[in-house]
């Protein structure tokens, strides 16, 4: 009883911060899994590794005993086991540092590994395991050391204040980790159901087939844009903090505003419609000169005009604002959602379900305009009203009323700086002019004459084109500069200009050296 009583006065204080510390970690990584991950939550992702792992007997052992609790019963044990974990790791680094911060770091290591291995997994989805080792590990060390100045040993005045400050700062290490672990479950919650919603949901067949992308719109060199970007590779922009998760079932798109006949559509209806594919190019107004906010995609959708022509909009009107489950808004001339151009509601992108990033479960896509003012991800509504009535999110932050895609080119091959072999270098690259279309690209080395890049074929107006020039490249520091036609035979603007407020101008240019 004795020894057990001054073994308890001895430990606990350690144990505490021990486990402390890894509830803390732990409670770090969940709010960063929620809100900048959206993934490679460590208890999520170490009980997915345990499941895999797990022999058959236990996991049917587990089932039969918790049936569909299975799940909750592997998190409790998880959670015990990073308590008994936590404490155990405090015992020892107060014994034999730094051997508890080891046995940490150890844990954190399984962390990453679990979200490395999990499929479809990416680098970043480690960051949150990572991350708790490294709350852990320091604040491991910091409640260590607050410990070691209240050795009993030590009694003394000084000596209570001491352990006062280790219990209130432990406290407050547990308090904080807790806390931030519930709100980071509450705040996944729904990104995770619409998450599972979309593991289960079958795409349905397009009435209309995209026509297969023609063999000659492809270059095969290196390091060139692949003509149709895939999904894990497409850009993404939006201010969604937690990606909003919407279930399918719950999903309305309302058309209101100036329209004769409001109209409310589930998914189930949408699905239900004949769907559409086409290929379009989307690109940000945010996207310098040269940069990579461009993508091209094969969506699967419904023609919004079809739509639209149900609702019959009011003469007078001139635009729609769609508006997105989180709020925000975009403002889109009407004639781009009326006319014959692809402007569809998507619900699939490249043969999948759209992306939970790229607007699951439905997006708008619209050829020719820049995202900003038409292609809401997560839509739920669209307002038929008037460009002098209702402003949007951008547009009220200082960006254009109007963002039609702006003719543009890029140099993909060589990479800029790079050093290349003198002889027939490959130089390549992509060309835009959405729902207008490219009709010639041409290069300039240093300050000699332009000469014509041959173009690969075109899928359509509403998407890039690759092109290629093979450039006899001579000794030296060189620039390698781009400039496409349209094809209405307008030039490319090559006056720099910043993408503020309608989009960058300029021409796309890249220094090598050749040796
Ligand atoms: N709901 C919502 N939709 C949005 C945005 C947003 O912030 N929220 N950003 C828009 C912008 S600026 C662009 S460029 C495109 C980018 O789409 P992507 O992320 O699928 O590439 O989405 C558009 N749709
Ligand atoms: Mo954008």
């Amino acid at each position: 009883m004795r020894s057990t009583d001054s073994w308890w006065r001895r430990w606990w204080r350690p144990a505490a911060a021990g486990a402390a510390s890894v509830v803390a970690g732990v409670g770090a990584a969940e709010l960063v899994s929620a809100f900048v991950v959206q993934n490679g939550s460590p208890v999520l992702v170490v009980g997915a590794l345990a499941i895999d792992l797990a022999p058959p007997w236990l996991k049917e052992g587990v089932i039969a005993l918790f049936g569909t609790g299975d799940k909750a019963f592997l998190i409790v044990v998880l959670a015990v086991v990073l308590l008994v974990g936590g404490a155990a790791a405090g015992m020892l680094e107060r014994r034999l540092p730094p051997w508890g911060r080891v046995l940490i770091a150890l844990g954190g290591a399984v962390g990453v590994l679990a979200a490395l291995t999990r499929s479809g997994a990416g680098i970043v989805d480690a960051v949150p395991s990572a991350l708790a080792a490294v709350v852990a590990v320091l604040l491991l060390g910091w409640l260590i050391g607050l410990d070691r100045g209240a050795e009993p040993t030590r009694v003394s005045p000084l000596g209570a204040v001491s352990r006062r400050r280790f219990v209130g700062a432990t406290a407050a290490t547990a308090a904080a980790g807790a806390l931030a672990a519930v709100v980071g479950q509450m705040v996944a919650t729904g990104y995770r159901a619409a998450a599972a919603a979309r593991a289960s949901f079958h795409l349905p067949a397009p009435t209309v087939t995209a026509p297969p992308v023609p063999p000659g719109a492809s270059f095969d060199i290196a390091g060139l844009s692949p003509i149709i970007t895939p999904n894990a590779d497409f850009y993404r922009i939006d201010t969604a903090l937690q990606i909003p998760g919407v279930q399918p079932q719950d999903w309305r798109l309302r058309i209101t505003g100036m329209v004769e006949q409001e109209i409310e559509l589930t998914f189930a209806e949408l699905l239900a419609l004949p769907l559409e594919e086409s290929v379009t190019t989307l690109t940000c107004v945010s996207n310098e000169v040269g940069g990579d906010l461009i993508g091209n995609a094969v969506w699967l959708g419904y023609p919004i005009r079809h739509l639209l022509a149900r609702a019959k909009p009011h003469a007078d009107a001139d635009m729609v604002l769609s508006r997105s489950q989180d709020g925000w808004t975009a403002s889109t001339p009407i004639e781009a959602l009326t006319d014959e151009r692809n402007a569809i509601l998507a619900v699939g992108m490249n043969g999948a379900p759209l992306p939970l990033e790229h607007g699951y479960p439905v997006r708008m896509v619209v050829p020719g305009l820049y995202g900003y003012v038409s292609a809401t991800k997560w839509v739920v509504s669209l307002e038929v009203t008037r460009f002098d009535r209702v402003t949007s999110y951008w547009t009220d932050r200082g960006w254009s009323e109007r963002g039609p895609v702006k003719l543009s080119s890029r140099i993909d091959v060589p990479a800029a700086g790079r050093q290349v072999r003198a002889g027939t270098v490959a130089v390549a690259g992509v060309a835009w002019s959405q729902h207008v279309g490219v009709s010639a690209v041409h290069v300039q080395i240093d300050d000699g004459p332009w000469r014509a890049a041959t173009l690969a074929d075109a899928i359509s107006a509403d998407t890039w084109r690759q092109w290629r020039y093979a450039w006899e490249a001579e000794p030296g520091a060189h620039t390698i500069r781009v400039r496409a036609t349209d094809a209405n035979g307008k030039q490319q603007v090559t006056k720099q200009q910043g993408v503020v407020p309608d989009g960058a101008t300029g021409l796309h240019s890249v220094a090598v050296t050749v040796v």
